[in-house]
């Protein structure tokens, strides 16, 4: 059980110094947000009162807010403020169970004893190795002691499901041992709906014994963690393979199928979720010749029922405005009081749903009016950042378009409507193109872009403090960790940054294959996939 306490002292006129202790009590991610609640206690003249800690039952509170008030209106209870603010967005039970680790995809953890520095080759801080695919783009995930990351079939670890497939694998988080896997054969359509060996994309999300991910059929999935070793669940029970290495299936929804998607090379969204619904984005595009978009009335992003895996709502602000493909993955959280979904969209444009209902309630454009597609005109593929009821995002191209100028962005997500002028708080142009998410941790975000420069920003007003140029293309994303910023690029070197203002180089470590992941922490190690391999590096290899 993880709990946090948080004490502050505060002067009271008549009672002196009182200690207020919070204390999260629930042991899954759900219960990480909390609130204090300020009660009086006895008759007039009492200064002291008692603060009471409440879940507020939900995943989607990065960090927390506290406020405590007293109600009287005599000169006895004399009214105070206390305010007192989280600073990471931490899934706070040891497990990193989806992309970006919590539903607001701010890559930040308040873990400790994670190393700094590691040798593949030595095995200096390297827990255990373990084969993936040829090619990886998927980001792991680390939830019910076991780790989760999509790849292709290249490592072919069942001769029965030979061929080019995607693949999601499952890991013993301890050992690295093989558990179980789920394949699917490449679509018949070839590189216009699933490129060859790009394999799984999606980062899974797990949820108790529920994991969802999104396949390279464009085929959202729900599995059972635990395989065939505890039975066969349904409603999908007629699973053709139920070895021990063999997925459980739930259900699916065939996004292809069943809301007409078109995706353009890849669907890769990595799933979220709120209360009942799943969301993902369809990543519907374009076909081969990048002019027709062959399904302009399929959603962008859709809603899903997590129990029947039934369609709940769905979206098309797009329409045929879609630029290229939709490869960016939805966000979900509490924005100016509203559970939000914020979804970046293929015309280039970032939107924020109710999240029960998907009534659409903002829009803002991430390119300058002026811009051309594809010179200047960019798409969106890094994933939106919620925090402090804001929206972080930056746009860029598909990596196979190179390198180009691109767009920094922090929105004032609690506006309506078209909220390009009205929403803007601070547009950072010195970014080249990105596909990355970015951090944002103690007032500062810190950036990659696809040229290979990490930008450190000032959140609250997209000041520059520093950058610094790893010398080969980022496809990943910064995690911030115990005053560190790690990242790695596609030469295979890992840069950990000290975290601050003042930029300084604390180690350089190379993995032996272009790193397109993340580095995840999770139970006191960092868990990393190269492009063929699994790595869980912690000091002296706990
Ligand atoms: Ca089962
Ligand atoms: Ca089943």
């Amino acid at each position: 059980m993880k709990k946090i306490y948080l004490a502050l002292a505060l002067l009271v006129a008549a009672t002196g110094f009182f200690r207020l202790k919070a204390e999260a009590t629930g042991t899954t991610s759900e219960s990480r947000g909390f609130r204090l609640k300020a009660e009086t206690t006895g008759t007039n003249r009492e200064a002291g009162f008692r603060l009471k800690a409440e879940t507020t039952g939900t995943n989607r509170e990065a960090g927390f807010r506290l406020k405590a008030e007293t109600t009287g209106t005599t000169s006895e209870s004399r009214g105070f403020r206390l305010e007192a603010e989280g600073t990471a967005s931490d899934p706070g039970t040891g497990d990193w169970p989806m992309w970006g680790g919590t539903a607001d995809r701010n890559m930040v953890s308040n873990m400790k004893g994670l190393p700094l520095d590691w040798d593949v080759k030595t095995k200096k801080n390297v827990k255990w190795v373990a084969d993936l695919g040829s090619q990886t783009y998927g980001n792991v995930v680390v939830a019910g002691g076991m780790v989760f990351v999509g790849t292709n079939n290249e490592g072919l670890r069942d001769p029965k499901q030979a061929g080019d497939r995607g693949v999601l694998m499952a890991f013993k988080e301890d050992t690295g041992e093989f558990l179980w896997q789920q394949t699917h054969e490449k679509l018949t359509s070839g590189r216009a709906n699933d490129w060859p060996y790009q394999g799984v994309a999606s980062s899974p999300l797990v949820e108790g014994n529920k994991l969802y991910y999104v396949s390279n059929r464009g085929v959202l999935w729900c599995l059972d963690i635990n395989g065939f070793k505890d039975g066969n669940q349904g409603p999908i029970t007629d699973e053709k393979l139920t070895g021990p290495h063999d997925a459980d299936a739930l259900w699916s929804f065939d996004m292809m199928e069943q809301v007409g998607s078109y995706p353009h090379n890849l669907s890769n969204s990595s799933p979220v979720s709120f209360g009942k619904l799943i969301f993902v984005s369809t990543s519907n595009g374009q076909d081969e010749s990048h002019v027709h978009i062959p399904s302009p009335k399929a959603p962008s992003i859709i809603a899903v029922d997590k129990v029947t895996g039934e369609l709940a709502w769905e979206d098309n602000s797009v329409g045929d405005k879609i630029l290229h493909g939709q490869w960016s993955t939805p966000s979900v959280g509490k924005i100016g009081g509203v559970d939000q979904v914020v979804s970046a969209q293929g015309d280039g444009w970032v939107r924020g749903y109710e999240v029960l209902t998907g009534k659409k309630l903002w829009e803002f454009d991430t390119n300058p009016k002026a811009s051309v597609w594809p010179k200047t005109r960019n798409e969106v593929i890094g994933t939106p950042v919620i925090y402090e009821d804001k929206v972080y995002i930056a746009n860029g191209q598909d990596p196979e378009h190179g390198e180009g100028e691109g767009h920094l962005y922090a929105i004032d997500a609690t506006k309506r409507g078209d909220i390009t002028q009205t929403g803007l708080v601070w547009h950072y142009s010195k970014i080249r193109r990105s596909i990355s998410t970015p951090s944002i941790a103690d007032g500062l975000l810190y950036i990659p872009d696809f040229s290979g420069f990490l930008h450190c920003l000032d959140a609250k007003t997209g000041q520059v403090y520093w950058t610094h140029d790893v010398f080969a293309a980022v496809w990943g994303s910064t995690m911030v960790v115990e005053g560190r910023v790690y990242l790695g690029d596609e030469d295979g070197d890992i840069v950990v940054l000290q975290a601050g203002k003042t930029k300084k180089i604390l180690a350089e470590m190379n993995m032996g294959s272009a790193v397109y992941a993340t580095p995840v922490p999770a139970h006191g190690r960092i868990i990393l996939n190269n492009r063929n391999q699994l790595f869980a590096l912690s000091i002296d290899g706990k």
